[in-house]
């Protein structure tokens, strides 16, 4: 048999490797993906040059004069290029310090982000295995992505996560439903991804399929191109943020014309009348009315009345894309939607109901089997000490101070280590000015990175880590029917080390490599996670190959299964015997439990409450600027490669402004404008498109963080974005709720230098 071609899997897709002269050349799709990703590609020409890192490297200052060292200086000091042996002495030294002067909560590891495809060289699992041996650290709980959702979903249907896995199928979609209102659209850009590797994208043929079986698309969002434009989808723009007020002022129509399903809401629900008299106005004097609606929104209200009237009519799919939840209040879109979808009445039937965001990833309706495949054991965590995610600058801020999450309270710890392996802070934060001078603060930060991007640049020691093209692994994954064998491409660039050997190292050096290692190679390891997940799929009733075989085809498919999804099919069909995991059993409209937390940003049942920036409240700045994940890559993975650069204007990351806001300013395509507020500001390449709500600019995330002051030269939204909590239940952030201005940029124009590398220390000094 001829050797089968080199493979690699990527959160945006599966790739046939070209090499020549030990390089990298080329990435071809995967013969069985319909619709590739264009984003694999972007790697190709950075995985050596000035972007990677070669070599240990030591901020100077924090070398010279210890930990704690000029803090203000991250990301500007130069680097000292050091030996693996002097990097992991440091390193030692410094974790049995924090350890002994302040304990091991003074160690933040939660570590958030989405590294790279791979089960073994999971960045984030090998981390807190290290640490879990070296006595624990503070982590952090829920997401970026949806983490109001995490926190209120589960009150209101017992489980978030369970649900969205199951969410009803593209097919079941097409074959029953008449109208799908999608509620953040259906953003295919979004649907490149899967975290964790997939194997054929399917978003494209989902929406195409349902489109031709007649599905009517709804589209709800300040962005046109949020649906196809191939289906023709109605659009609907209201003011950003207003969500919730929307679905509110549809329920409202549902209960004042009686169009609401009562013998659902009896036997599946509890709490609709508390709901009910809140929509009626009975608690707070405001009825919830479609005019009330359309004030707020920026809509008409007949358009309102029209869409209630043909939802109550049609078979229909409501569909809440995530980035409702990235907003103020982000708890109440999500659950204000799953009260209108229960008073349809249609949740549990095929085809209709609720679905948790369309595309927002690869896996999003896809019917597959579930299989529960193994991790690298992370050990236990002795530590008790955590912060919602996205608290990240009010801990380094306030160290001791009382916070509220999910009905208690709890307390920051005094963080004087910050380990961060597989995530960019730089990119994922929000307000990053306040947040750069909150970093100043720890006494050491370290940073596994293989990219000198904004991340590396503000750690004191940056541990030089491979790509997923420079060591061997397998992608297996539940969200995806393809499990690929992951195939080491060339050697490692320079020093590098995977994460694994990085840690291993650490671990020699306090004495437990033995207990991090269990006496396995990453080879050993790997064939351990897989012949785990073998059985747990045989328990599933999957028939996985044998290693062996394995190896040799190079990925396996696991067929799906006969029956489509249908999220909540069983509770439809039997609540008694399959009941939510709710206080109820039943879907809570008002939930006791939430009511009995007694927040004020967070009532027993959805309600609508003005978020912190909007359209209605327009005073020093006017635009609301929509920072949604980005069409060319990954968050702020390849930025730097030629994918992403291809899609810039003037150097800069676009942002798509509505003619008659260009207008109003002077602006032109090609432009390069200051967007700006109270935060800070960041320059951008206008695009001037009608494809937006007026009113509205879109400046997506990913480029790289390249401060000159307070002014991000590149075009990080993060600048100008807000950093608050959703609310004291799940203190989720709020990234999709800014109000800016814009201006043209005048003088000459600073150059972008993240792309290159930091100012480094000659080596002979
Ligand atoms: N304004 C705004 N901000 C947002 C959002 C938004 O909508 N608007 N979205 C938010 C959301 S949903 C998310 S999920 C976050 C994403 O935020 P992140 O997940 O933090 O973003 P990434 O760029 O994916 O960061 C992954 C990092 O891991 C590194 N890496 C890759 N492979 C490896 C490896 O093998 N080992 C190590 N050590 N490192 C590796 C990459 O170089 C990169 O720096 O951003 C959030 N931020
Ligand atoms: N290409 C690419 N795909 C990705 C990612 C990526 O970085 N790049 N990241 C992945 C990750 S980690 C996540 S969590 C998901 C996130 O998935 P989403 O949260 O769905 O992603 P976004 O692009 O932030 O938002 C989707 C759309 O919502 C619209 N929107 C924003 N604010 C509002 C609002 O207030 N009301 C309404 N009705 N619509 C609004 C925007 O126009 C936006 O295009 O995407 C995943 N997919
Ligand atoms: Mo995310």
């Amino acid at each position: 048999m001829a050797p089968r071609d080199i493979l690699t899997s990527t959160h945006w897709g599966t790739y046939r490797v070209e090499r020549s002269d030990g390089r990298v050349t080329a990435l071809h799709p995967f013969e069985k993906d319909p619709d590739p990703s264009p984003i694999g590609p972007g790697i190709v020409d950075v995985l050596d040059g000035p972007t990677r890192i070669t070599a240990p490297m030591v901020r100077e200052s924090w070398l010279r004069d210890g930990p704690g060292a000029r803090g203000d200086l991250r990301g500007s000091d130069r680097f000292v290029e050091v030996s693996w042996e002097t990097a992991n002495r440091l390193v030692a030294d410094e974790i049995t310090r924090v350890r002994r002067d302040h304990g091991n909560a003074a160690i933040y590891a939660g570590s958030y982000g989405w590294a790279s495809a791979g089960r073994f060289h999971h960045a984030q699992g090998q981390l807190k295995r290290f640490l879990n041996l070296a006595g624990g650290f503070t982590s952090s709980v829920n997401t970026y992505s949806y983490a109001a959702a995490e926190v209120i979903v589960p009150h209101v249907l017992g489980s978030f996560r369970g649900h969205l896995e199951r969410t009803t199928s593209w097919r079941s979609v097409a074959e029953n439903a008449d109208l799908l209102v999608a509620f953040g659209g259906v953003p295919l850009k979004n649907g490149q991804i899967s975290q964790g590797g997939l194997g054929a994208h399917v978003q494209r043929s989902g929406v195409a399929a349902a489109h031709a079986a007649g599905v009517r698309f709804v589209n709800i969002s300040p962005l046109r191109s949020d649906v196809m434009a191939a289906v023709g989808a109605e659009w609907i723009a209201p003011r950003p943020s207003t969500d919730a007020a929307m679905m509110l002022g549809l329920a409202h129509v549902l209960l004042n014309e009686d169009l609401h399903d009562q013998a659902f809401l009896d036997r599946y629900c509890v709490g609709f009348d508390r709901f009910a008299a809140y929509l009626r106005g009975e608690t707070d004097g405001t009825p919830k009315t479609a005019a009330w609606a359309a004030d707020i929104c920026g809509l008409h209200e007949d358009a309102l009345r029209d869409l209630a009237r043909r939802m109550a009519a049609s078979r229909t799919m409501i569909s809440v894309s995530w980035s409702l939840t990235r907003q103020d209040h982000g708890e109440q879109p999500f659950w204000a939607a799953i009260a209108l979808a229960s008073m349809l009445g249609q949740i549990g039937l095929p085809g209709t109901g609720i679905g948790f965001g369309y595309s927002a990833m690869n896996y999003v309706g896809q019917t597959r089997r579930h299989v529960d495949y193994a991790a690298l054991p992370q050990g236990r965590n002795p530590v008790g000490s955590f912060i919602p995610v996205a608290r990240i600058t009010d801990m380094l801020e306030n160290p001791g101070a009382a916070f509220d999450y999910n009905g208690r309270r709890y307390t920051y710890p005094d963080i004087r280590l910050v380990w961060w392996a597989g995530g960019n802070p730089f990119h994922h934060h929000q307000d990053l000015n306040r947040m750069r001078r909150a970093w100043a603060r720890p006494e050491t930060i370290i940073a596994n990175e293989w990219c000198w991007n904004s991340h590396a640049r503000h750690a004191d020691i940056v541990l030089p880590c491979t790509t997923t093209l420079e060591r061997s692994d397998i992608a297996l994954t539940s969200k995806d029917p393809f499990q690929v064998v992951m195939d080491a491409a060339i050697a490692p660039v320079g020093a590098a080390r995977s994460d694994h050997d990085i840690f291993r190292g650490l671990a020699a050096e306090l004495g437990f490599e033995a207990q991090f290692t269990e006496n396995r190679s990453p080879e050993d390891w790997q064939k351990w996670l897989y012949d785990i997940s073998r059985q747990s799929a045989a328990r599933a009733g999957v028939s996985l190959p044998e290693w062996d075989r394995f190896q040799a085809d190079g990925y396996a498919e696991v067929p799906a299964p006969e029956r489509e999804t249908v999220l909540l099919e069983a509770f439809r069909a039997d609540p008694e015997a399959h009941p939510l995991a709710t206080p109820s059993g039943r879907i809570e409209i008002f939930s006791q439990t939430v009511d009995g937390f007694g927040y004020d940003d967070c009532p027993g049942h959805p309600a609508w409450m003005e978020p912190l920036e909007w359209l209605g409240r327009t005073k020093d700045y006017p635009l609301h600027m929509i920072s949604n994940q980005p069409r060319m890559k990954l968050h702020s993975q390849l930025d730097h490669g030629s994918v992403s650069r291809a899609d810039r204007v003037a150097m800069r990351a676009p942002v798509i402004v509505h003619p008659d806001d260009a207008a109003a300013r002077g602006l032109r395509d090609g432009d390069v404008v200051r967007v700006f507020n109270g935060r800070g500001a960041c320059l951008a390449g206008v695009r001037v498109s009608d494809e937006i709500r007026p009113g509205v600019i879109q400046l997506e995330t990913g480029a790289w963080y390249d401060p000159l002051g307070d002014t991000c030269v590149h075009g990080n939204p993060n600048v100008l974005t807000p950093d608050k909590g959703t609310s004291k239940l799940a203190q989720g952030p709020i990234a999709h709720s800014c109000l800016v201005e814009i201006a043209r940029h005048e003088g000459p124009l600073p150059p972008v230098t993240v792309h290159g590398a930091p100012p480094l220390v000659p080596q002979a000094e």
